[in-house]
């Protein structure tokens, strides 16, 4: 007998493709209605799933493939008890399934759907054979991502057969499917419970990225020695990480991690070569150039006490130049789009010190979801991607800006949104010159970041991730100089907190969007 592969799916992306590389490489094919009818009209030989069975799809196509002819052909094991009792049933062996269920998400996401329509497009029998077959990865391969169509035929027609690693990997995607579509499921039917239908509609985030994420790597350590730790890999659409690629140093820790993320966020959100430089997920010091090396240079000198041991981001390839001014100090992780085959002879020497190059020309490719654990469960929110632009910016005080006003303030403001609240920043010339960061009161982060400027905040640019309370901490900022505030507004006492700036004669813009960090 033949090879033979079920084929039962919704979406029917890359479908016809695949088949006809299955056909060449002399695979039977087994197909339900709508997947029978798109194979036949592309001239492709395929057996229609009854004449299988020898059943008839029966309760409007709710029973297609639910059989034994089907499960037990997927769920034998290749042992000689096993395929005996198909022999003796008549059962032949499945070696391929492909499956991807009802379009259940997509159902509920119209406007005005039924509560019959969507139960309608409950998948059952879909379900059933990925996971018997995810069950039978040993013998059995399952595809369920119209992505992976290539690679299995390639691995077929070069290899003869899809090799044991690649189908426990098809099988754990498959589970993760199978979970994200039931999650999806019970998060629609519990918000109809609850009388939230019909625009309720959930996300596909916590079974892709929770429950398909995949563990990259046991960690030293957690935060602290006494606290165990791993790396668990988002299975995001792509299941790629934004950093690609270690390429020297030790096993980068927990705190590495944080670190790492929270400086590459920062330069991400900037055009010209920027520079971040973070300690305990704060910035103490960001700057823009026109090298990365004016960049990192400006970075570290504003604050050269805290940049010890700091984690670094660059959002661009660092070259001779600039590792040969990085290697004079101590830092942990050195996070670029690349590093030149100089700059890395440079930073070999410094065997410790860990290299990380992000994929993909450094466009994240992690999913625009943020999860935090509480005690007893997860909080998960979208990304504060992106800010207000200029153009969207209100100047509310009498004093007005001019356009290099608005650049340095915009400058500051970008890199407050990566600072924990309360959080100030204090900047100029595209370099920060003080941070005040997670403080209780906005006025002690004002106060801290006024310090650090010392005599620089004559004339400097001062941002707040919040609006301001009380009119103290343009007060404060008044007093060394600054020449202007950007803040988002928004206090029930903005009058009296604009009557401040003019009386201070400080220019002040509202953003109208916040960027509290917790
Ligand atoms: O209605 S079902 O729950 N019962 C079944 O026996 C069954 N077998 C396959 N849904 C079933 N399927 C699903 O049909 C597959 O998961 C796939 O999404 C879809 C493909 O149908 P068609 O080939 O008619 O487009």
């Amino acid at each position: 007998m033949n090879r033979r592969a079920v084929l039962s799916v919704s979406n029917k992306t890359g479908l016809v493709e695949l088949a006809r590389g299955l056909v060449e490489l002399g695979f039977d094919l087994i197909s339900t209605g709508g997947t029978f009818k798109t194979l036949t009209e592309a001239g492709l030989p395929v057996r229609y799933v009854t004449e299988v069975t020898g059943f008839p799809e029966i309760l409007d196509g709710r029973v297609k493939t639910l059989h034994p002819k089907i499960h037990g052909g997927i769920l034998a094991r290749a042992t000689e008890e096993h395929l005996q009792q198909l022999e003796d049933n008549d059962i032949g062996l499945i070696e391929l399934v492909v499956v991807n269920l009802y379009p259940f998400k997509e159902t509920i996401a119209k406007p005005g759907v039924s509560f019959q329509e969507a139960i309608e497009n409950i998948d059952i029998g879909g379900p059933s054979m990925v996971r018997a077959a995810a069950k039978n990865q040993e013998r059995v391969s399952i595809v369920v991502n119209p992505e992976r169509y290539p690679e299995v035929l390639q691995a077929l027609r070069e290899q003869g057969e899809i090799p044991y690693d690649m189908r426990k990997r098809l099988a754990a995607e498959a589970f993760a499917h199978t979970a994200e579509y039931d999650q999806c499921i019970a998060g629609y039917l519990t918000a109809e419970l609850a009388g939230e239908s019909p625009s309720f509609s959930p996300s596909p985030f916590p079974a892709t990225i929770i429950l398909g994420g995949q563990k990259a790597q046991e960690l030293r350590y957690g935060e602290n020695p006494a606290q165990k730790a791993a790396f668990y890999r988002g299975a995001d659409a792509a299941g790629t990480l934004a950093y690609g690629e270690q390429i020297q140093g030790k096993e980068l820790s927990y705190n590495n991690w944080m670190d790492m993320d929270a400086a590459w966020g920062i330069v991400q959100d900037f055009c010209d070569p920027a520079c971040a430089i973070i300690k305990h997920t704060n910035p103490c010091g960001t700057a823009l150039g026109k090298t990365a090396l004016e960049a990192y240079e400006k970075a570290l000198a504003a604050d050269p006490v805290s940049a010890f041991g700091g984690i670094i981001a660059f959002n661009r390839t660092v070259d001779a130049e600039c590792a040969a001014s990085l290697k004079a100090h101590f830092y942990e992780v050195i996070v670029a789009h690349g590093f030149s085959s100089e700059a890395r002879a440079i930073l070999q020497e410094k065997k410790n010190l860990r290299l990380v190059k992000v994929a993909q020309d450094g466009k994240p490719t992690h999913t625009p979801w943020k999860v935090r654990s509480i005690q007893g469960g997860f909080l998960i929110q979208e990304e504060d991607g992106g800010t207000t632009p200029i153009s969207a910016w209100e100047v509310v005080s009498k004093r007005q800006p001019e356009p290099e006003d608005l650049r340095e303030l915009d400058f500051a403001w970008r890199v407050v949104k990566h600072v924990k609240s309360n959080a100030i920043v204090l900047a100029k010339a595209g370099q920060t010159l003080g941070v005040g960061a997670g403080q209780m009161n906005r006025v002690g982060s004002v106060k801290i970041a006024l310090e650090q400027a010392g005599d620089k905040a004559q004339g400097a640019y001062l941002a707040s991730d919040a609006f301001f309370p009380f009119p103290d901490s343009l007060e404060e900022a008044a007093k060394v100089g600054v020449r202007a505030v950007v803040q988002p507004g928004g206090s029930v006492r903005d009058a009296e907190v604009i009557e401040a700036a003019d009386r201070l004669n400080l220019i002040m813009v509202f953003t109208h969007r916040r960027h509290f960090k917790h």
